[in-house]
């Protein structure tokens, strides 16, 4: 990165652009994802968030995160939706009525969600301060690890499904890629009555084109998995008997490594021990190789705990282990191969960022949400890892390409991979953050 072009100077009218669009999506102690299409709290967003509030009103990083760990339930879970009461509750389907926390035992006095998000948080609250450290973001560090700890415990310990040390994600929508192909092969095993459907009213299609959402199908089958979920009152044990969906994902996965080498970064800042966090980040990256890589394509692929097998699509979430910093040199290289492939495209001069899936498969389709188009947060996460492991070059040429994206296109939710075309939410509020972190 760096270099002439990229004074505050020539950057001006597109940091300008972001300002507003977080601005305009802040909402008293919290940023809405888009105003339109996701009007109340995000899990995975708020932390991507916080990282562009720390370059503007570093209060608001704090305040993003804190709102959100408030709504922590007892077993450590941060729940993937938090309902803000003044918003009508048809705004979004399904709001909080369809999940109906307030029921039960150990979830927080506010509505949310029963479901989790990639646990990006502590990455997140680590990088905010770093970027904008004061006495302010040290309490709030205070405040947060034992919250973050506990966010970990769950994961590692309720959420270890299939025993080996990773945790599995119990709907797409934990994934934070809805329907990206690599749940093609595990959906395709949920029950899919369209009746399930037919009670209720998609939101999402009135705000954006449904060619550019996920499918009725998947909505029944997502509903039907919630269904499921939610009758055992959202708890774990047991699931592999009973559950539907029970995947182990690379970038869910990846996210808790990284999470402990962060929280190790603030234990170190705090005063606590980072000893314990090294530990884990090291047995969680030995689970994701020794369960996730598949030596013989040299790719690292969700795992099917309902067959044990990997999936078979190749997509951008193969490439997101990088976020590991101890991911031993083989599997850099490999991730490094498949990412400069024709597949994905990453080169230190790029015309467009990675697209969401495998370029050259079949069911490449570059306008419908997570099967094909570009989104600022994976590039992200993938430039971090390329920064991790020392890859300047790439990263550099990654960087530019996300630049040039947003510039041309607006702070859209997601991107044509090839035209560069906005889609979904004109006003898109993690596109907004890491464009200005991107920037600094
Ligand atoms: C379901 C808010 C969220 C993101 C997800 C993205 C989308 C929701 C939806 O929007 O999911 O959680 O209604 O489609 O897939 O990553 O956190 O921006």
């Amino acid at each position: 990165g760096g270099g002439a072009g990229d004074d505050a100077g020539e950057h001006g009218p597109l940091r300008q652009l972001a300002n507003a669009t977080l601005d305009g999506n802040w909402e008293h102690d919290h940023t809405v994802p888009s105003r339109t299409l996701y009007p109340h709290q995000w899990s995975w967003d708020s932390a991507f968030i916080a990282i562009g509030w720390s370059h503007l009103r570093p209060e608001r990083a704090w305040s993003e995160l804190t709102s959100l760990f408030r709504a922590q339930w007892r077993d450590g879970r941060v729940p993937h939706i938090v309902f803000n009461p003044l918003v009508p509750g048809g705004a979004y389907f399904p709001g909080s009525g369809f999940w109906a926390s307030a029921e039960v035992e150990g979830a927080p006095p506010m509505a949310t969600s029963g479901l989790v998000q990639p646990p990006v948080h502590a990455l997140a609250a680590w990088h905010a301060y770093r970027r904008a450290p004061s006495a302010e973001g040290h309490a709030a560090l205070r405040r947060l690890y034992p919250r973050l700890v506990a966010q970990q415990r769950y994961l590692a310990t309720d959420r270890d499904v299939g025993g080996a040390g990773l945790a599995s994600i119990v709907h797409p929508w934990e994934s934070g890629v809805d329907n990206s192909p690599a749940w093609d092969a595990p959906m395709s095993a949920v029950p899919d009555d369209p009746a399930l459907l037919r009670a209720y009213r998609r939101r999402d299609t009135v705000h954006a084109a449904a060619a550019h959402r996920p499918t009725d199908l998947d909505y029944a089958r997502y509903v039907a998995i919630v269904t499921a979920y939610r009758a055992g009152g959202y708890r774990d044990d047991g699931l592999i008997d009973r559950h539907p969906f029970l995947v182990e994902c690379p970038l869910f996965n990846a996210a808790r490594g990284a999470a402990e080498q962060a929280l190790a970064g603030i234990a170190g800042e705090i005063g606590a021990d980072p000893g314990p966090h090294r530990e884990r980040a090291a047995r969680i990256t030995e689970a994701v190789l020794a369960r996730l890589y598949d030596p013989q394509t040299g790719t690292f692929r969700p795992r099917d705990l309902r067959t044990d097998r990997l999936t078979p699509a190749r997509t951008v979430l193969g490439l997101t282990p990088l976020i590991l910093p101890d991911l031993p040199a083989r599997q850099v290289e490999a991730v490094l191969a498949e990412a400069t492939s024709g597949r994905f495209g990453l080169a230190t001069r790029m015309a467009r960022p990675l697209p969401s899936h495998d370029r050259t498969a079949a069911d490449f389709e570059p306008l419908r949400y997570w099967r094909g188009p570009s989104w600022m947060n994976i590039n992200w996460l993938v430039r971090h890892g390329l920064l991790t492991h020392g890859r300047e070059g790439l990263a550099a040429g990654l960087r530019a390409s996300m630049i040039e994206l947003v510039g041309a296109a607006g702070c859209h939710e997601y991107f044509h991979p090839d035209t560069g075309v906005g889609l979904g939410s004109p006003a898109f509020s993690w596109t907004a953050a890491l464009l200005l972190d991107v920037l600094a």
